[in-house]
């Protein structure tokens, strides 16, 4: 099977690939990614030295380049990871989102049907679905009501994808998840961010009244339930994935469990002005892809929190010098002069 990973050199892309080595020895596994400021080759580096992984630096937004690379070798199946994915850039600029997201999908889906791929796989998120109250969860029959420029052009790559199934009878699957967390996870995503700043001493800017609500699912579980959709899902479905009801915590909840496990006071925190249209709650229905295929997280958010601190801790060159340069730039134009 020879298998394409777009996005790999970024965080689930990463973990997608070490997981897929793992779980599928004989693939034979490539990655395409532009390395925007967001993709790190050192995240797959040792597997592609060691030949496990071949890497190729494209950019999804060039369609020659990218029917080239279908065109010079066969290949079976495309994991689409590619993608401007931070909702706060979102909202700064939104032209990107739509360049890579949507143009950058249709890109892929053209070059993916005329080159004889067999299955696309179309990483979304459960942003599409819009804002939850208190109350219930998303089916894979909720609406599409995105919220943040990001969210739509994922809801828009969502749509061009069942359009490329539907016209073209294309065999794509569509998966959509909630908040992800692990190793590799840029530091501007709440979660990498938090755990930095705490070990900087810096303050946690913590938006609006902190009440906010996401679902959370350790980055190896999403990879498991990517990779069981691949296998076993029914072309042109869309299937949820999540951490299961248990997993679901508000953002202050999840800021006190950093500061608890790394030992520091809660006076880190600095609530700060609300992210505009901030989506209230996020939380998925997951008994399709339980009933249908079997699948089901395994890692507790209190588990996997552990060892996502430990391996920040365990890592501090790979975050300390993501957060220089151009990150210090988008952290002062974005939270001003925030220590
Ligand atoms: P990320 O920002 O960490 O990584 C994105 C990767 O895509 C980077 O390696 C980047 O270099 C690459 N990329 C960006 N533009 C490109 C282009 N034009 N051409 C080629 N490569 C390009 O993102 P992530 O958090 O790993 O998310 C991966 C995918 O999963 C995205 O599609 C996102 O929408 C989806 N998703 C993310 C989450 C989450 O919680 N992070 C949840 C659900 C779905
Ligand atoms: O500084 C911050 N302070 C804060 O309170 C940041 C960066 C975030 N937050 C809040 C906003 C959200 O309620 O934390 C929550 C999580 O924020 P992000 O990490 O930015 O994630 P979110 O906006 O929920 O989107 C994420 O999940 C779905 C990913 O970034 C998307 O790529 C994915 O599709």
């Amino acid at each position: 099977m020879k298998v394409v990973v777009t996005g790999g050199a970024g965080f689930i892309g990463s973990n997608l690939v070490y997981y897929l080595r793992k779980a599928r020895p004989h693939w034979e596994i490539s990655v395409i990614d532009a390395l925007t400021y967001a993709g790190n080759l050192e995240n797959i580096l040792s597997l592609i030295k060691t030949g496990q992984v071949n890497f190729s630096k494209l950019d999804i937004t060039d369609a020659t380049d990218i029917e080239a690379f279908f065109s010079e070798k066969k290949h079976d199946i495309v994991f689409h990871l590619a993608a401007e994915s931070h909702v706060d850039r979102s909202i700064h600029s939104a032209a990107e989102f739509v360049s890579t997201n949507v143009a950058g999908t249709q890109n892929l889906i053209t070059a993916c049907r005329v080159t004889g791929v067999k299955r696309f796989v179309h990483v979304s998120t459960d942003e599409v679905y819009g804002s939850l109250g208190d109350e219930g969860f998303f089916t894979e029959s909720t609406p599409l009501d995105p919220t943040s420029p990001y969210a739509a052009s994922k809801a828009a790559s969502d749509l061009m994808v069942l359009a490329a199934h539907k016209t073209h009878g294309m065999d794509t699957v569509i998966t959509r998840c909630t908040n992800n967390y692990g190793p590799y996870q840029f530091p501007e995503k709440l979660i990498p961010l938090f755990i930095t700043n705490a070990l900087e001493n810096k303050s946690l800017p913590l938006y609006g009244d902190g009440a906010n609500v996401r679902s959370w699912i350790f980055v190896d579980d999403h990879s498991e339930a990517l990779l069981k959709v691949c296998e076993s899902g029914k072309s042109g479905q869309v299937y949820n994935i999540g951490g299961g009801h248990d997993s679901e915590l508000s953002n202050r909840q999840v800021t006190s469990e950093i500061l608890k496990l790394l030992g520091k006071s809660e006076d880190l925190i600095k609530m700060v002005a609300d992210r505009p249209a901030h989506d209230r709650r996020y939380a998925v229905d997951i008994s399709k892809i339980e009933s249908e295929l079997g699948w089901s997280p395994k890692v507790k958010f209190s588990k996997g929190i552990e060892q996502t601190i430990n391996w920040y801790l365990s890592n501090p060159d790979w975050w300390q010098s993501i957060k220089s340069g151009d990150y210090l730039d988008y952290y002062k134009k974005h939270y001003g002069e925030m220590r």
